[in-house]
């Protein structure tokens, strides 16, 4: 299934591609370096000027953005046009400090809309599609990024919004959706719940999932493709860049293209701030360079992956990116290990265990813990002792495989651990009432 929203941009040959990269990027320094003090400021005590920068070879000169630049900018200090230019916000959905907030002219949201577009029709997405949207709609670009690429590709759009999966399987029945756009762990949930209701996988019409937000393993992908009756599709995004559709999978999927016609991507060492060659595992940092209202340069994303470009049986030519192997402020150290959450899901479902997990990290007497939540079936849990102490030793000794440290795995009751709508929230680190800074 080669399927393409814009075939002439998404199969450009690699040279042009760059060629193109290496004149925007040109313009657009030069349009942040006019209308953006804060970047400016950083420029200049850089020692970098516009005139500096003359291609895609001269991007490692120039200063990189954190989160912290954009929380000590908020509100409006990376606005690179006037408010009257803009018609919307987005927002991240960060509980702690100021949010991210993300402003979007009338041609920047298009773009965006169309990067979903893109990602729904490698999925398989036509005007014949019934989408059904239910990431969050509000602040969160989930629900208005997908929505606005479904209406691009002319299929009739759902716009479901999060919760109330009673309702969400009524209409995915009764209105026959063929394409589910939500998190990986609210698919899971609804597989669950239709499971539930006596619905078998072939009793849904739903044909393709397009699952992002959040960091899952293809453990968790294979779950959610037998549940429903599928095949899931992950997208990535984030709302500093635009939204979903930064990147997106194809029929191949082995990785995400990332629209390279409107984002460079470069992989740095997230110590040294060092770039790496395409294939080094490292921090992706994004340049936009055809935003109008909202254009980061340099932005450290703090998820961790690898860029590849080899040739795709899809045809598309934009590099891929593999699936986050979690942030870099995901990463756990316990007991002087790295530990990514991921690691912890791929064992349990690995070991048939459904993926409604909670990880507890905390410190005691100077050494730190590590709880694993883990929810059994109605048809495997037990009130026999013995057998679920059996069945937490042999799973815990299969998470020390992977990690090298001893967990202590609960095995809890069905339905005892709270399903997730939006982004699942998998650890409670306790060490940070410590002051500890994992
Ligand atoms: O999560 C945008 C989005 C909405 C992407 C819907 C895909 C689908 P933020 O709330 O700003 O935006 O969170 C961005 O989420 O830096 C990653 O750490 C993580 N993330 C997003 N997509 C994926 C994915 C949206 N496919 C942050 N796999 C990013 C793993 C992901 N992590």
């Amino acid at each position: 299934m080669n399927n393409f929203y814009q075939k002439e941009m998404e199969t450009m040959p690699v040279e042009q591609i760059k060629k193109m990269q290496s004149e925007k990027l040109v313009k657009q320094v030069r349009y942040v370096y006019d209308n953006v003090e804060y970047y400016r400021n950083l420029m200049d005590e850089k020692g970098v000027s516009p005139e500096d920068i003359k291609g895609l070879e001269d991007l490692h000169k120039l200063p990189m953005l954190t989160k912290d630049d954009l929380r000590e900018a908020y509100p409006y200090g990376l606005l690179a046009t006037d408010l009257k230019n803009c018609v919307r916000i987005q927002s991240t959905s960060g509980t702690t400090g100021k949010r991210v907030v993300a402003f979007y002219t009338q041609k920047d949201i298009d773009m965006w809309e169309e990067c979903c577009a893109r990602a729904i029709v490698a999925a398989g997405g036509t005007n014949e599609d019934v989408c059904h949207v239910c990431y969050g709609y509000g602040l969160f670009t989930g629900g208005p990024g997908l929505n606005g690429g479904s209406h691009k590709v002319g299929c009739l759009t759902l716009p479901m919004s999060s919760g109330n999966t009673d309702r969400q399987i009524q209409f995915m029945i009764d209105l026959k959706s063929t394409i589910l756009c939500c998190t990986p762990s609210y698919a899971a949930y609804i597989g669950e719940t239709l499971r539930e209701k006596g619905y078998k996988p072939e009793d849904n019409f739903l044909k393709a999932g397009i699952f992002g937000a959040e960091a899952w393993t293809e453990e968790m992908r294979h779950d959610i493709e037998k549940s429903l009756g599928i095949k899931a599709y992950d997208i990535y995004g984030l709302t500093e860049i635009s939204g979903p559709g930064v990147s997106f999978e194809c029929s191949e999927q082995t990785g995400m293209h990332i629209n390279e016609d409107h984002f460079i991507a470069e992989i740095i060492d997230p110590d040294t701030g060092e770039v790496l060659p395409e294939g080094s595992k490292g921090e992706l940092v994004f340049t936009s360079i055809d935003k109008e209202a909202f254009p980061l340069l340099r932005y450290r994303t703090r998820d961790i992956c690898v860029l590849t470009r080899n040739k795709c049986s899809c045809g598309r030519t934009f590099v891929k990116m593999s699936k986050p192997m979690g942030r870099s402020d995901d990463m756990m150290i316990i007991r002087g290990v790295n530990v990514f959450p991921s690691q912890i899901e791929a064992v349990l479902l690995n070991e048939g265990y459904a993926p409604n997990y909670q990880i507890v990290v905390d410190r005691v007497n100077n050494s730190d813990t590590l709880d694993v939540y883990v929810e059994m079936d109605e048809k495997d849990f037990s009130d026999k002792v013995k057998d679920m102490t059996k069945k937490e030793k042999s799973l815990s000794a299969a998470i020390k495989a992977m990690l090298g440290i001893n967990p202590t795995v609960h095995l809890v009751a069905p339905k005892s651990i709270q399903r997730s709508e939006g982004k699942a929230v998998r650890v409670i680190d306790k060490r940070k009432r410590l002051g500890i800074n994992m």
